[in-house]
């Protein structure tokens, strides 16, 4: 069972250099892909298949499991977004919900001691979240994104320094638009970490997009 313990320090650490994919988001193999993030040094990593042309049933449960086993090789924690149910089946890490998915107390409930992430937009969604049990935030998307289909419109860094103002202390990952140049505003505005699709997904070469992005974040965070 992948019953981590975690602690904040830990979840800070794994929020760095927050890699998310599914296979309509890559221009290659996804494997091969998630593979060059990892040498890249990637610090986690979310598997969200969803939107036009995403894998369902077997094909989707096959591909969670190889990068799951692949994660696992690795020391890289793997958490799944939405899919409570293929979380625990895969033995994953965690679970990532939106606001428009299962309630976050719920899901609290059904993974135990797994890593919980939740979507926040404001201080009054990261409140609920934290009220509901969340190990970290999602906060975004703080730039413009083409990614997701149904994203809102972009708050811009403040609502990190004002979560941050506001005393919400729980770890933050930022996401939506996020670059190896931008990477450090986000940290500076209050995130711990940076959580991206494209900016890897689509990079020619992953595993050097992800030595940037780490770069980056650990530029400003004074880590290594
Ligand atoms: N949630 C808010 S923005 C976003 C998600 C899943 C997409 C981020 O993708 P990209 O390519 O890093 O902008
Ligand atoms: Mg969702």
């Amino acid at each position: 069972m992948s019953e981590l313990n975690w602690h904040d320090a830990a979840i800070r650490e794994a929020l760095q250099v927050y890699f998310i994919m599914g296979s309509n988001n890559c221009l290659k193999d996804p494997m091969d892909v998630l593979k060059e993030a990892i040498e890249g040094g990637i610090t986690l990593f979310q598997f969200r298949e969803k939107g036009t042309g995403a894998l369902k049933g077997d094909a989707m449960f096959e591909l969670a499991y190889r990068m799951r086993e692949l994660c696992r090789r690795h020391s890289v924690p793997f958490i799944v977004n939405d899919d409570v149910e293929l979380a625990i089946a895969i033995d994953a890490d965690g679970v990532h919900v939106g606001q428009e998915d299962e309630g976050a107390a719920a899901v609290r409930e059904r993974i135990g001691n797994k890593l919980l992430g939740v979507s926040a937009y404001n201080i009054a969604e990261a409140e609920a979240a934290i009220r509901s049990g969340a190990d970290y935030i999602g906060v975004g998307p703080l730039f413009t994104t083409q990614t997701k289909e149904d994203a809102k419109a972009a708050s811009g860094l403040q609502v990190l320094s004002e979560m941050r103002e506001n005393e919400i202390r729980i770890p933050i990952v930022g996401i939506g638009g996020i670059t190896a140049a931008n990477a450090g505003q986000v940290i500076r505005a209050g995130a711990d970490g940076v959580s991206f699709i494209t900016a890897i997904s689509h990079a020619e070469s992953p595993t050097a997009a992800a030595r940037e992005l780490r770069q980056a974040v650990q530029a400003v965070r004074g880590t290594s």
